[in-house]
C-alpha cells in the first residue's frame, strides 16, 4: 500500500499595516487548522512581559520602524519550532524584508516543505490610515495613536516591504486580493485562493 506522506500547507498573509491580517489570519487558522505566527503579536507579548526582546522591539516599534532582521528572524525561528508536527502555518506580518523571505524559505527547506503562497491584502492608503486610528482609541498601541507614526509605517511598508511582491511573484506565488469590503467578504475572497494552493 502506499504511504501518505504529509504534506504541509504554509501561507504567508501579506499587506500593508492596518491590511487586515490579523483580523484575516485568526478565521484563517480555525478553518485550514493552521497555526498562526504573528511577530508583531510576539513582540507584543514581549513588550507586555517586559523581556528583554520587548524592550528592544518597543524601541523600535514605538516610531513606527521594523525590528532589526537578525532580532525577528531568531524569534520566529524560536516560534516554529514550538509547533513541531503542525498541518502548516500561517505567517503574518512576516516575512517583512528580503532578508526574513529568505531566511523563512531557509527554515522551510529544512523541514523539508515551503511557502505555498503569499496572499496580500490590497487596501488604499487613506483607508488603512483611518482603520488603524480608529484601532488605536482602543487598542492602546503607541503605533496606532498617532498620525505621523502611521504615516511612517506605511512609508516603511513601500520601502522595504512591498519589494516581496516580486520575490513570491518570480515563483507564481503571489496572489493579490482586494482588502476592502466586509470582513466576512474578504475572507471568502482568500479562502478561494488557499483552496487552490
Ligand atoms: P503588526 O502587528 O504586524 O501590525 P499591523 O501591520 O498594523 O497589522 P495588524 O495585523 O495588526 O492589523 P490588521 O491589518 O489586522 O506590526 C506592528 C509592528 O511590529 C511593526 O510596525 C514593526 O515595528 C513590528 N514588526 C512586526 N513584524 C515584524 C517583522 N517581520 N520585521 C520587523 N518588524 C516587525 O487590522 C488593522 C485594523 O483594521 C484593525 O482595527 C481591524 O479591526 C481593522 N480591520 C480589519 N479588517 C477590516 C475590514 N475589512 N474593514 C474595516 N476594518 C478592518
Amino acid at each position: 500500500y502506499q504511504l501518505k506522506t504529509q504534506h504541509m500547507t504554509n501561507i504567508i498573509l501579506f499587506g500593508p499595516p492596518g491590511a487586515g491580517k490579523g483580523t484575516q489570519a485568526e478565521v484563517l487558522k480555525e478553518s485550514y487548522n493552521l497555526v498562526h505566527i504573528s511577530t508583531g503579536d510576539v513582540f507584543r507579548y514581549n513588550i507586555k512581559n517586559e523581556t528583554d526582546l520587548g524592550m528592544l522591539a518597543k524601541s523600535y516599534m514605538d516610531k513606527g520602524q521594523l525590528v532589526p532582521d537578525e532580532v525577528t528572524i531568531k524569534m520566529l525561528k524560536a516560534e516554529f519550532e514550538k509547533h513541531e508536527g503542525a498541518n502548516g502555518f500561517i505567517f503574518d506580518g512576516f516575512p517583512r524584508t528580503e532578508a526574513q523571505a529568505e531566511a523563512l524559505d531557509k527554515l522551510l527547506r529544512q523541514k523539508n516543505t515551503q511557502v505555498d503562497g503569499m496572499v496580500a491584502l490590497e487596501v488604499d492608503d487613506e483607508v488603512l490610515v483611518k482603520r488603524l486610528l480608529e484601532r488605536g482609541k482602543t487598542s492602546g498601541r503607541a503605533d496606532d495613536s498617532d498620525e505621523s507614526i502611521i504615516r511612517n509605517r506605511i512609508k516603511v511598508y513601500y520601502q522595504e516591504t512591498a519589494i516581496l511582491k516580486n520575490y513570491y511573484q518570480k515563483q507564481n506565488k503571489y496572489f493579490g486580493v482586494d482588502g476592502v469590503g466586509s470582513i466576512s467578504e474578504i475572507t471568502d475572497r482568500l479562502s478561494k485562493v488557499i483552496d487552490k494552493l
